[in-house]
């Protein structure tokens, strides 16, 4: 199966993120509030044991809750174009810590290093080769000053991915309490 981590959201924060999207840039596909999340690690395709090794892995990590600040606008683009736009995340030593620690104990239970830096931002929208960039860029400029209220991250969750019709389904394989 398709498999990452991330921290799932808290509602009222996903309402937040909800007011946000949905409107004013042809080409988007806004992700529905069910599937908002902040991607911890990509681990991709696993095998039923390599799933095994790696929730055995996930469920002896040590970790403190924390919280957390979405804030500010961003793109990320390819090949010159635009490809997701996403809110980003306050400068936070303990969700990079978090994710250090995941990054570890993945390596521990014999999955390659992740070579890309680690990002932290929750997608809003997916952008279809032809969207309008200059509505985009307006609306990135219109929301920059977004700041949401602070969350208390408690776990972190071991996500499945599988196709659905109009977008993945997510379901929560597992989840890690934050001491
Ligand atoms: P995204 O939100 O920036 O698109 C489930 O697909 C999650 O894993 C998404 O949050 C997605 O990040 C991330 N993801 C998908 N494919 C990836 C890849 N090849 N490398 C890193 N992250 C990926």
């Amino acid at each position: 199966m398709r498999l990452f981590i991330a921290l799932d959201l808290p509602w009222e924060l996903r309402e937040a993120l909800l007011r946000l999207s949905g409107a004013g840039i042809p080409g988007a596909r806004w992700v529905a509030a069910e599937n908002l999340h902040l991607t911890l690690r990509f681990i991709g395709e696993a095998a039923g044991h390599v799933a095994e090794d790696i929730d055995l892995a996930l469920s002896a990590l040590r970790g403190r809750g924390f919280s957390l600040t979405l804030a500010g606008l961003g793109t990320f683009s390819k090949g010159g174009r635009s490809t997701a736009l996403w809110v980003g995340v306050e400068r936070n030593a303990a969700l990079d810590h978090l994710q250090g620690k995941i990054e570890t104990a993945l390596q521990r239970a014999g999955l390659p290093a992740e070579k890309r830096r680690f990002t932290p931002h929750v997608t809003l929208a997916r952008l279809d080769t032809v969207v309008a960039e200059a509505k985009l860029a307006a609306f990135v400029q219109a929301h920059n000053l977004f700041r949401a209220e602070p969350v208390r991250v408690e776990h972190f969750t071991l996500f499945s991915s599988r196709l659905g019709k109009e977008q993945s389904v997510y379901t929560a394989e597992a989840e890690y309490p934050l001491g």
